[in-house]
């Protein structure tokens, strides 16, 4: 039984559930009524001695063989499994007209409905069933006292309408049922989607800045080292310090602080924003970016400037010793393509760099050398 269902499920695109049943179904029914069809033009040529209904079962097999191939061609589920219930239809009025309800006939019409709603929904399944159920009711009603030598009666057309009804209706309801089930399950399952989305989203951001954080950094450098390579480009890579800022926290407050590290960390988000930039706090009072770009010079004069605009902002800092404002430091490591280094390197000019621009007084840029 897995075997069978290997093979019917290959080639099948997995992608989407409810196509995914819809194909087995198609699929599965096109063999087994091709395999009945084979079975039922000898039986009916050789035994039954039935040649009008052996040529249009032999006729059908082609047709439903042929969908098989065009169906493992193209995998258009829909345009399938619509062609294969109209012939379907077709055969079996047929079928029903030259063989009255003979040896048990009818009772393949029972099928009609069932391959309708489970291959095209239930709507569309229901329309087809409904001609289908039109046709075959008139005929079989105005074959009352003709077919099987006068005792077809109006008691076995009612019965034969009636079962047949019912299974139309159980059938409808179970497929309107499994389509509320799968919306639920769709809806359930963008859901999850959005808050695995968010859940990832918050492990990469600081909740203080809502900058990047250190584990995003860690995920993404090499990514931007091999990105910078590939667009024969250069990569820079900067740390920013907030210059005593432990004498801010000790002055102002925990509070103050954390008001000081959010408008800093805007200055530098809403200065180092195009789509290949990133922004990061690494921790505490530090934060980073990386930069793509052709100049290496400009670049770096752009990041120079996050100094004199968080100057700019004028935050109070009465015990730094180096401005009456709050101010930061920075290192810069810029690297372009022909040269040779690792995320590490970058990362240790960088902080070398800002070693340097704290040592020579604080609030300035030092370019590795
Ligand atoms: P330097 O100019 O050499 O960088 O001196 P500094 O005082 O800035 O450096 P230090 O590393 O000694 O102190 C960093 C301070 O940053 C310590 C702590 O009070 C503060 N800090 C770290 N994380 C936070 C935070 O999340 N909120 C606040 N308010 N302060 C923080
Ligand atoms: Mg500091
Ligand atoms: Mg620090």
């Amino acid at each position: 039984m897995n075997k069978i269902f290997q093979f019917l499920k290959s080639d099948i695109p997995t992608n989407d559930e409810s196509s995914f049943r819809r194909a087995i179904i198609v699929k599965s029914a096109l063999l087994v009524i091709s395999l009945f069809l084979l079975f039922f033009i000898f039986f009916n040529f050789f035994i039954t001695h039935r040649e009008d209904i052996a040529s249009l079962n032999l006729l059908s097999f082609s047709i439903f063989m042929l969908l098989y191939i065009y169906f493992n061609k193209t995998q258009n589920i829909k345009i399938v499994a619509r062609l294969t219930t109209i012939f379907l239809i077709i055969f079996l009025l047929l079928f029903i007209y030259y063989a009255h309800s003979d040896h048990f006939s009818l009772i393949w019409t029972f099928f009609l409905p069932i391959y309708a709603i489970f291959a095209n929904g239930k709507k569309e399944g229901l329309y087809f069933s409904l001609l289908f159920y039109l046709i075959l009711f008139a005929m079989t009603f105005l074959a009352i006292g003709n077919w099987e030598n006068g005792e077809w009666t109006s008691i076995n057309w009612i019965r034969f309408s009636l079962s047949s009804s019912l299974i139309l209706f159980t059938v409808y309801l179970n497929e309107s049922a499994y389509e509320q089930y799968e919306k639920k399950l769709y809806l359930a399952r963008k859901n999850e989607q959005k808050l695995i989305q968010k859940l990832s989203d918050l492990s990469l951001t600081d909740p203080l800045t809502q900058l990047y954080n250190r584990r995003y950094y860690d995920n993404i450098i090499d990514k931007m080292i091999a990105n910078a390579k590939r667009e024969n480009k250069c990569i820079h890579f900067f740390i920013l310090d907030i210059d005593f800022f432990k004498n801010y926290n000790d002055y102002y407050g925990h509070e103050k602080g954390d008001q000081a590290l959010i408008s800093i960390a805007r200055i530098v988000k809403e200065n180092i924003q195009r789509e290949s930039d990133f922004v990061f706090r690494l921790g505490g009072e530090e934060f980073a970016g990386i930069m793509i770009s052709h100049d290496k010079e400009s670049t770096q004069e752009w990041i120079k400037q996050l100094c004199f605009k968080v100057e700019d902002l004028k935050l109070e800092h009465k015990k730094s010793h180096c401005s009456e404002y709050t101010t930061v430091s920075i290192g810069i490591s810029s690297k372009c393509v022909d040269e040779v280094f690792s995320a590490k390197d970058l990362y240790l000019e960088a902080d070398k760099a800002l070693y340097e621009a704290k040592l020579q007084g604080r609030n300035q840029t030092k370019v590795a050398s």
